[in-house]
């Protein structure tokens, strides 16, 4: 058996993986994690656990094709170097894009970068990272001279406070989280505050949660700075010696934010919680400030993320062990991006596309004079361009901006009128390629080499577990290709991944020294790195220089900065609330983010039976007061609509959200729901200086929908459905499930059963069914059993009553049912004596929530280590521990 170490390809925790191949031919892999990784010391959560689960050959896109007909891959290279020449012949280089993603390695991005920037001569290559990190790096950019992330893991370790803004790390970095429980554990005096207008499984561990009105973070933090210095807890010294700019940051912070009380009153909060945030914040010198997209994803989200810069700026909490502004990445290569400079404002090796210096020394090396020399566009821009067809093609590789990007039904009619839509995917049906015309089969997690950045700063390699699937290649091959086709034939002459990384290595040490206004990254260490030294790289944080060979775990520790004088710069900030508030036509305030168990538009963790079944449903989550003044059920469906697009989706009640917001998660697709798809309602608006969208707070309203009939089917094979206008479908343990509503009458239940199923060969022998029927009531189930084995069951009902399938999904795992099960089967519940599971919990065991209840009330369980040691639940991953929390007696 082979074990290799890799990296996972999920969030920008970068956990480091043992994958043991056990049978190559059927891609059969085990998955552990890798107890030498500093990033996770063996520690895996919910979706690294289950990457075993996703490297099937299912849903794989495996050959090219132009127009739907495989083509060789000679074709297809031919055709996307051709056209994009052609159309750069007739409009100009501005007439083409490249759209790229923090999926990619560090190698593909270099490549696909050098290709259009070097090149081609535009910077019209953007990437999914500005919806993601784009406030991040504007925020570092403008407090640092450069985009440098200073802290580490060990922070948080360190740290006694540790503010959670924006941030539900529970559930988007579940290790890093771990990490920050365990310090929790080991240091009572750590004290953690989640700042976030909903109560997510993060404030699980908090001291203090404070329910912020959405949009507002900009005044609180101006609020702390009034507050530090009306505490005299400036650190002068620290401001005097290395920092520009603070009397008029202060004098803007103390204008806007006035007393607490009115600090309190703008935030929505009770004065009472924002003194004791003030006062924590003041007294505690180790603090941590962690935010991600609730502060990100923001109209202002470049000045929130200067805003938590500055109080940090003026007590000096920064670069030093246990403190500091610590911006949280999603992506898994996020980083990786930023020192390529795949933002389409940045150049290579965080070098700056404005500063002609940078152009020089990049077409210097590179050996190009035709290097952009300005901005391109930001992804909205890039697509509003696309929608106007002033740019004529655009290649697509490793994101689905029909699903994610803002606007997004927009998004999708420019890419139906755009002259050419190349797409490079791992996966065959994506929303986005559908309607790409040239389709282009990448090697995907399990099959690639390279490297990634995590978000602090650690290089890690990805190595391949099997070879490359059908017709598969790299990404930087893909490009590389390209590249020579277009007629850079000696700049993309790579032959290995190991090739690239030494260019990109090389380039971030060329002129990188005092004389020339020393840059932050740096890889000189590297630059000559040799084939073997790359495959044996081990886990590493740059900085990586020669002087500085086992890198660099925290920057600033000498409080020098990138600026030109050296010091980093505090930014005046005038809050400002979303540039759209709610109003009478649509009152709430849409809020989107992510589960615990998905990853973003599901193309992969889909795949994976035991991840569809924490969440199996889009669904919108709503204060129990909201929803029963809107006559809103629990589980009914209802019509989430804004100025942009509508979606549907179950409800959820939910008090810990505020009245007045609803939730929905980011992932569902067209490829798996009909109308789940939520990018569609969000508002393009976007931050002025970075162009990330204001993805949290689209201005919505919210209606029942009146569906006449609900059904779920369980089914050993997939069905193609039709006659429901609302459909999800669900890859479960051996059976696929698939929920269905409309609003359209009842029909004959019989007839359309059989129909649905006949598709999938089935007898039709009579007795092979099993059938009940209150036709008055307009309740249908049946299920089909030949030789008394599951095939498929269907329960048809008038309202959303109908039972969670946990129990029926568990009977498609025997080969044939008892009479007892049979008998029980269409009333959806076990029979006498035996347990439903109910929804699952915890993936690692498949744990349900009935189990959970039962047990804790059965035996009086106290504790999650309570439930842990019952059921094992919470043993495995931990992701769940927050979840288990809620099923435990409530203190009264
Ligand atoms: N399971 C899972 N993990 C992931 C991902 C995934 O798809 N699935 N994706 C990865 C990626 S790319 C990213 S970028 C990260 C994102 O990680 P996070 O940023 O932690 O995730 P989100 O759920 O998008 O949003 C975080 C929180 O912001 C809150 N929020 C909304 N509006 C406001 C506001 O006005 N103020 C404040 N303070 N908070 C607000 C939301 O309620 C939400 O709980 O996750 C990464 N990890
Ligand atoms: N409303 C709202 N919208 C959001 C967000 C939000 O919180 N709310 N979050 C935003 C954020 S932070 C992010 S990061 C984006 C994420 O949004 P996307 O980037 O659109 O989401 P993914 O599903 O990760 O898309 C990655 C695609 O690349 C494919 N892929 C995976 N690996 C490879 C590879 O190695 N090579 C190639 N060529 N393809 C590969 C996958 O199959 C998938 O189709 O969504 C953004 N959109
Ligand atoms: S926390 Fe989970 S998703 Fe993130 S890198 Fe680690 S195992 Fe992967
Ligand atoms: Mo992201």
């Amino acid at each position: 058996m082979n074990t290799i170490k890799t990296t996972c390809p999920y969030c920008g925790v970068g956990c480091g993986i043992e994958a043991t191949v056990e049978d190559r031919s059927a891609h059969r892999v085990s998955i552990k994690g890798d107890s030498n990784h500093p990033a996770n010391f063996g520690k895996l959560c919910s979706k690294g656990a289950t990457l075993g689960d996703t490297v099937s050959l299912e849903n794989r896109l495996l050959y090219p094709s132009i127009h739907g007909q495989r083509v060789n891959w000679d074709s297809a290279l031919n055709h996307v170097a051709e056209r994009f020449n052609a159309i750069i012949a007739q409009h100009g280089p501005e007439a083409v894009a490249f759209y790229v993603s923090g999926q990619l390695l560090t190698e593909d991005y270099y490549v696909a970068n050098k290709l259009m920037k070097g090149f081609i001569g535009t910077a019209n290559i953007d990437t999914n990272s500005r919806l993601c990190m784009s406030s991040a790096v504007v925020g570092y950019k403008r407090a640092f001279g450069a985009d440098t992330v200073p802290c580490n893991y060990e922070d948080l370790e360190l740290a006694e406070l540790i503010l959670l803004v924006g941030s539900n790390a529970a559930w988007c970095h579940p290790i890093a989280f771990q990490r920050i429980r365990k310090a929790k554990e080991n240091n009572p005096n750590l004290k953690i505050v989640v700042i976030d207008p909903r109560a997510t499984a993060s404030c699980d561990i908090a001291d203090l949660h404070l329910p912020v009105k959405p949009g507002m973070d900009g005044l609180l933090f101006n609020g702390i700075l009034t507050y530090l210095q009306q505490n005299s807890r400036i650190d002068r010294t620290y401001v005097d010696t290395h920092t520009d700019g603070f009397e008029l940051a202060l004098s803007e912070a103390m204008t806007t934010a006035g007393s607490i009380e009115q600090v309190a009153a703008g935030c929505g909060l009770t004065t009472e919680a924002v003194s004791t945030l003030f006062d924590w914040f003041a007294s505690t010198e180790k603090t941590v400030t962690v935010y991600s997209q609730g502060i990100n994803q923001s109209s202002s989200g470049s000045d929130k993320c200067n805003a938590i810069i500055n109080c940090h700026l003026a007590t000096g909490r920064i670069g030093k062990p246990g403190m500091g502004p610590f911006s949280f990445t999603g992506q898994p290569n996020a980083m990786g991006g930023r020192e390529v400079g795949g933002l389409a404002n940045t150049l290579a090796a965080h070098m700056d596309l404005e500063n002609p210096e940078h152009v020089d020394r990049v077409g210097r090396f590179w050996g190009s004079a035709n290097i952009a020399d300005k901005q391109g566009l930001k992804a909205v821009a890039m697509f509003d361009a696309i929608a106007a067809g002033q740019i004529k093609a655009v290649w697509i590789m490793a994101t689905n901006p029909v699903v994610s990007m803002p606007d997004a039904d927009k998004v999708k009619r420019a890419l139906q009128h755009c002259e050419l839509v190349v797409v490079s995917d791992c996966i065959a049906n994506t929303d986005t390629s559908q309607l790409a015309h040239v389709l282009l089969p990448a090697t995907g997690w399990s099959e690639k080499d390279g490297t990634v950045t995590n978000l602090e700063r650690r290089i890690s390699r990805q190595r391949p577990l099997f070879p490359a699937s059908g017709e598969a290649k790299h990404d930087w091959w893909i490009i590389s290709q390209v590249g020579q086709r277009m007629g850079f034939k000696d700049a993309f002459n790579y032959q290995s991944s190991a090739d690239v990384f030494r260019e990109h290595a090389a380039l971030s040490a060329f002129e990188n020294d005092a004389e020339h206004q020393q840059r932050d990254f740096n890889l000189s260490a590297f630059a000559e790195l040799d084939g073997p030294s790359y495959n044996a790289l081990q886990p590493v944080q740059w900085p990586v220089t020669n002087q500085q060979t086992a890198g660099t775990a925290r920057m600033f520790a000498d409080g020098q900065y990138f600026t030109a004088n050296r010091k980093a710069r505090f930014i005046p900030i005038i809050p400002r609330p979303p540039v759209n508030a709610p109003d009478t036509d649509y009152p709430f305030t849409l809020n989107t983010g992510r589960l615990r168990d998905q990853w973003h538009t599901m193309t992969r963790t889909s795949l994976a039976a035991k991840l569809n079944a924490h969440r199996p449903e889009p669904f919108v989550e709503i204060h129990p007061a909201d929803a029963e003044r809107l006559g809103l059920a629990a589980r009914s469906l209802a019509q989430v609509q804004s100025l942009w697009g509508s979606m549907l989706a179950r409800v959820e009640l939910n008090s810990g959200q505020q009245m007045g917001s609803l939730f929905v998660p980011m992932h569902w697709t067209a490829q798996l729901s009909s109308h789940g798809r939520m990018g569609a309602l969000v508002n393009p608006v976007v931050d002025p200086q970075s162009g990330q969208p204001e993805s949290k707070q689209t201005p919505v309203k919210i209606k029942a929908w009146p569906a006449q009939w609900y059904a779920t089917i369980l089914s050993r094979r997939p069905l193609q459905i039709t006659g429901a206008e609302y459909q999800v479908s669900v890859r479960g343990d051996r059976y696929f499930r698939y929920e269905l509503a409309s609003t359209e009458r009842g029909k004959d239940w019989r007839a359309w059963s059989r129909n649905l199923l006949a598709a999938v060969e089935h007898r039709e022998d009579d007795h092979c069914w099993l059938e009940y029927s209150d036709q008055q009531a307009g309740h249908y189930r049946t299920a089909y059993l030949p030789d008394h084995e599951l095939q498929a069951c269907l329960l048809i009902g008038p309202d959303c009553e109908l039972p969670e399938p946990g129990w029926l999904g568990s009977l498609f795992g025997k080969k044939e049912l008892s009479r007892a099960e049979r008998l029980s089967l269409l009333s959806g519940q076990p029979p006498k004596g035996e347990a439903d599971i109910g929804r699952i919990v915890c993936s690692c065991f498949n744990v349900g929530e009935k189990t959970i209840r039962h047990a804790v009330q059965a035996q009086q369980i106290q504790s999650v280590a309570g439930i842990s040691a019952c059921l094992s639940a919470g043993s495995g991953c931990g992701s769940c521990v927050a979840e288990l929390k809620e099923f435990l007696p409530k203190p009264s």
